[in-house]
């Protein structure tokens, strides 16, 4: 849904929720493990089980990709949604890992055929999102969109074609549903895996690709960023939410945690490095972010059976414990002046202290 503002520019209208009362995981978060160096460790369970793991977790909304909700299902799905309790919140097209014609990527593809497929898919659960769903966001993560190596690509052409995709898609939307209808589109970068480079990598490349397109078409675009993709572009995720947030463009968010410059671990928010969610809170705080909160995170090999869905739980705690020192330890005229001293030693005494709880 779109609305004008003051300025006349349609802005998207979500739904407004307190910060730390309505969060959203992915159907894919909850799950049985195994991949190429870890054994399946969990059963399989089916879609009302999952939806109930994740309710309990402390979800309030869900997330689907079409391979796990096939628009021919999605009423059935709706209807095992709704019983849950549960809304859903974001749906996104598989762009990656359906079959081989997203082998060399998608809108970005050096394959005519690719680029045509991924626009295809991905208005076809926009249709879904829209018409079955309600859903309040689309996600387009870039996946495999990329290259691997040199001159496998002409690099302008790449994002060229990835606006020229998503400007082909939000034309069709605004035709078939008009701007009132909309979902708004959120680009979620990653800067590698599945492929060597991904594109786009960043906040800033995505906002590049924002760029790219007709003036008309950029209002309906924006950003979903991811706390571990961000670490793994070197990246400080809360200046990657400023930078979206400068730009109007901090549409969504996935979090969740990693180690460092490594490959995709979706640990639960919190993870590793506390720090970094009581610095991704309070930037939320205070760039006004209102939406429902987005989690995705992977189960620890480790988990059992009836540890299904808590990563999940683990973030939302987490969320809470760091929202509640934000709320509770931070005060803003104090850190506001500390930042206009560009006092860093006392910031980084200061953020010890409201971290630990001790003087
Ligand atoms: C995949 C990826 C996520 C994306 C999902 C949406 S799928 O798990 O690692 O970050 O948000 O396509
Ligand atoms: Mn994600």
């Amino acid at each position: 849904m779109f609305a004008k503002n003051d300025s006349g520019v349609w802005t998207p209208v979500f739904a407004k929720y307190d910060l730390g009362t309505a969060f959203a995981a992915g159907i894919w978060n909850v799950g049985p493990g195994g991949g190429r160096f870890a054994p399946v460790m969990r059963p399989v369970l089916s879609l009302e089980e999952t939806l109930s793991e994740l309710k309990k977790a402390g979800c309030t909304h869900v997330e689907f990709h079409d391979t796990e909700a096939e628009p021919e299902d999605a009423e059935k799905i709706m209807a095992a949604v709704n019983n849950a309790g549960m809304q859903v919140w974001m749906c996104t097209a598989n762009l990656f890992k359906r079959g081989p014609e997203f082998a060399s990527g998608n809108f970005g593809s050096p394959v005519a055929q690719s680029r045509a497929e991924a626009v295809r898919r991905t208005k076809d659960y926009i249709r879904t999102g829209i018409e079955v769903f309600h859903a309040s966001v689309y996600v387009y993560w870039n996946g495999s969109n990329g290259y691997g190596g040199p001159m496998q690509v002409n690099y302008r052409d790449m994002y060229r074609w990835t606006a020229e995709g998503l400007s082909e898609v939000v034309a069709w939307m605004l035709e078939e549903y008009g701007p009132e209808r909309a979902l708004p589109i959120a680009i979620e970068p990653k800067p590698n895996e599945p492929v060597n480079w991904g594109a786009p990598g960043d906040c800033g490349e995505t906002l590049a690709i924002i760029s790219l397109m007709p003036q008309e078409y950029r209002p309906f675009v924006g950003t979903n960023l991811e706390t571990c993709h961000a670490h793994m572009a070197g990246k400080r995720f809360a200046a990657e939410l400023g930078l979206a947030a400068a730009a109007d463009k901090l549409f969504y968010v996935h979090l969740n945690s990693g180690t460092g410059l490594k490959y995709d671990e979706d640990l639960a928010f919190g993870d590793n490095d506390f720090g970094v969610a009581v610095e991704t809170v309070y930037a939320l705080m205070e760039y006004g972010y209102s939406g429902v909160v987005g989690i995705d995170v992977q189960p620890l090999n480790t988990d059992t059976p009836d540890q299904q869905a808590e990563s999940v739980a683990r973030s939302i705690r987490n969320f809470r414990r760091a929202l509640t020192i934000c709320r509770e330890r931070v005060n803003p005229d104090e850190l506001n002046a500390l930042r206009s001293a560009a006092n860093r030693a006392g910031l980084s005494d200061w953020f010890a202290r409201i971290t630990s709880g001790m003087s």
